[in-house]
């Protein structure tokens, strides 16, 4: 038995690797970064032959390309966070129509409590859109043998599988049992591959009808799933159930007490189930109903309404499961979970938070230290982003109304003090267009402030917008050649965002680079006063490669 300590995230990366898989395309975002950078270093250290680990230039291009190695008969793997699937939705919702070859798994990274995130999200609604099967595991185990089995189910049925993790699931440890390695597929095309790749309306129709068929193998699969099970009341007790009555169940179950029992069952879904497990350590004292994969498993459903007359719904993100149950077990049966108060609409789960809802008394045995106080975020010293919001600060000064619509990277760090520059941070590219209707609204000066990684990602489409109409913007693209927020990871066009702005049809004279360093404050305060005063297109390029990554390099040089 080879057991190891991984993250969660390094548990799917371990399992993807040794159920044969031959390529993982992502975009970074926190917190699902760690499965491909495990992946990254495992093909250096161990020289794994024909494995792909890539860092693509959006979620969108990642998913696509993770469907045409699929469609060469490969096992493939593409991760993101969970705002990254919108950007992807396209692609992956059409992909539920087409169907894979090779087995698919996506993996959303959700973000409950938006630690790093600009708003909060739960991809099971994906899942449950796309009509696929979605995995939800409650510990690191069960999301190492998800992914490791889920290649086999995702080529049995024909579908790809979403599986769904949250921050702590991603970001937290466990001793995890590795199984034997894989080898990969041999390429091995269908034969049926242009009915099923091309969505001309007749083969699309087509394929949405196989979609509809294929529901009931996805149900029949989540009733059978052993990471779906019911611990019913023990009938002759009154109360808890014994380990035999589930079957695969992993929780011993103590005898009743205090009079809980039968009426009140609970529903835990994904780490939930973990948290109900902290709170009884030695066994459950009600029905539960463990959900790790979808769609509902309705047999064990109605298992539990027969045996509760009340339900609580535990679950991490929003209330998909409680809003289920509501709406296909009709009245009567009284549901309990974020959408009544019994646990707050919003926000990460914890397991303090399934105890309230319990009715036990929360105690909290860890208090954080009255020296610990809590530290804003900032950019690094001797970071190019300063010099750039130090010249820009100086110049829009001399302007009455101007507005910096900014990204979402480093430079976000913009919209706090010292600088408190920038005016937006929506989406990845946002800047850009925003600024452009902003001025066409009659915004001046109209700036955007954006990543190298961001203008690649989403950036670029916006500029030739911005280009076609002439806008009348400046737009500050701030260079450091690295994906900087994420930690590091390399940027898709690195020494060619000039390039890219030339040829998307900026004009020479506009288009400017320059080094954000103290010495050449002056020069770029001229660049932003002069290129802000010409009625168009203006690209400024600072570039400057971050320090963090350039200490990085020096390190792993040595
Ligand atoms: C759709 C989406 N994907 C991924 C992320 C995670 N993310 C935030 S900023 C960023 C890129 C930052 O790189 P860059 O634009 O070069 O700016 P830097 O941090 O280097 O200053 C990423 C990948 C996100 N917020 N949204
Ligand atoms: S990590 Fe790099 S880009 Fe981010 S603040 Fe630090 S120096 Fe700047």
């Amino acid at each position: 038995m080879n057991k190891q300590l991984f993250l969660g995230d390094e548990a799917i990366a371990q399992a993807a690797i040794d159920a044969g898989l031959s390529g993982v395309y992502s975009y970074p975002g926190t917190p699902s970064t760690e499965i491909t950078e495990y992946i990254q270093n495992a093909v250096k250290k161990e020289h794994i032959p024909f494995l792909h680990a890539v860092w693509c230039s959006n979620e969108k291009t990642a998913v696509e390309t993770a469907l045409g190695m699929s469609y060469a008969g490969k096992r493939t793997l593409s991760c993101m966070k969970h705002v990254g699937l919108n950007v992807a939705a396209d692609a992956f919702m059409n992909i539920a129509m087409t169907g894979i070859n090779g087995g698919m798994i996506i993996v959303t990274a959700d973000d409950p409590s938006m630690h790093s995130s600009q708003s909060e999200q739960d991809n099971r609604i994906y899942g449950n859109f796309a009509m696929i099967p979605v995995f939800e595991p409650s510990n690191q185990q069960e999301a190492y043998d998800m992914v490791y089995e889920g290649y086999d189910l995702s080529e049995k049925l024909g579908y790809p599988i979403l599986l769904r993790i949250t921050t702590r699931m991603a970001h937290s440890r466990a001793g995890i049992v590795t199984r034997d390695r894989k080898p990969q597929n041999p390429i091995r095309l269908e034969k049926e591959a242009k009915s099923k790749y091309i969505l001309l309306p007749a083969n699309a129709r087509n394929r949405f009808k196989r979609l509809i068929e294929a529901q009931s193998a996805f149900l029949e699969a989540s009733e059978r799933s052993k990471y779906n099970w019911f611990s019913p009341p023990n009938p002759s007790e009154g109360g808890a159930s014994s380990v035999e009555d589930v079957g695969r169940a992993v929780v011993p179950v103590a005898p009743p007490s205090g009079g809980h029992g039968r009426e009140r069952g609970i529903v835990a879904c994904g780490i939930a189930f973990n948290y109900l497990q902290e709170n009884f350590p030695n066994g459950f004292e009600n029905p539960v109903l463990k959900i790790s994969q979808y769609p509902l498993p309705k047999k064990q459903l109605l298992q539990l309404v027969e045996a509760c007359d009340e339900i609580l719904v535990l679950e991490d993100g929003f209330p998909v499961v409680e809003e289920q149950l509501k709406g296909y077990l009709g009245t009567g049966l009284k549901v309990h979970g974020r959408l009544d108060g019994t646990l707050q609409r919003d926000g990460e789960l914890t397991p303090d938070k399934v105890r309230k809802a319990l009715g036990l008394e929360v105690v909290s045995p860890y208090n954080v230290p009255e020296i610990i106080t809590a530290r804003p975020p900032a950019l690094c010293a001797g970071c190019g982003h300063r010099d750039v919001y130090e010249a820009l600060n100086e110049v829009i000064k001399e302007y009455n109304a101007a507005k910096v619509f900014s990204d979402i990277g480093c430079y976000t760090l913009g919209a706090l003090p010292p600088w408190q520059t920038i005016d937006s941070c929506v989406d990845m590219g946002a800047s850009v267009t925003m600024a452009r209707g902003a001025a066409d609204a009659g915004i001046f000066p109209s700036v955007a402030v954006i990543g190298d990684s961001t203008f690649t990602h989403s950036g670029m489409t916006g500029l030739l917008d911005c280009v076609n109409a002439n806008a009348n913007v400046l737009i500050i693209i701030s260079d450091n050649e690295t994906t900087g927020m994420t930690g590091g990871q390399e940027s898709a066009a690195t020494g060619r965002i000039h390039d890219i702005c030339k040829g998307i049809g900026v004009h020479p004279d506009h288009l400017h680079a320059i080094v954000p360093l103290r010495k050449n404050h002056e020069e770029l305060k001229a660049l932003i006063r002069k290129e802000i005063e010409y009625q168009g297109v203006s690209v400024i390029v600072p570039c400057r490669e971050c320090i963090q990554t350039h200490a990085r390099k020096v390190r792993k040089n040595k």
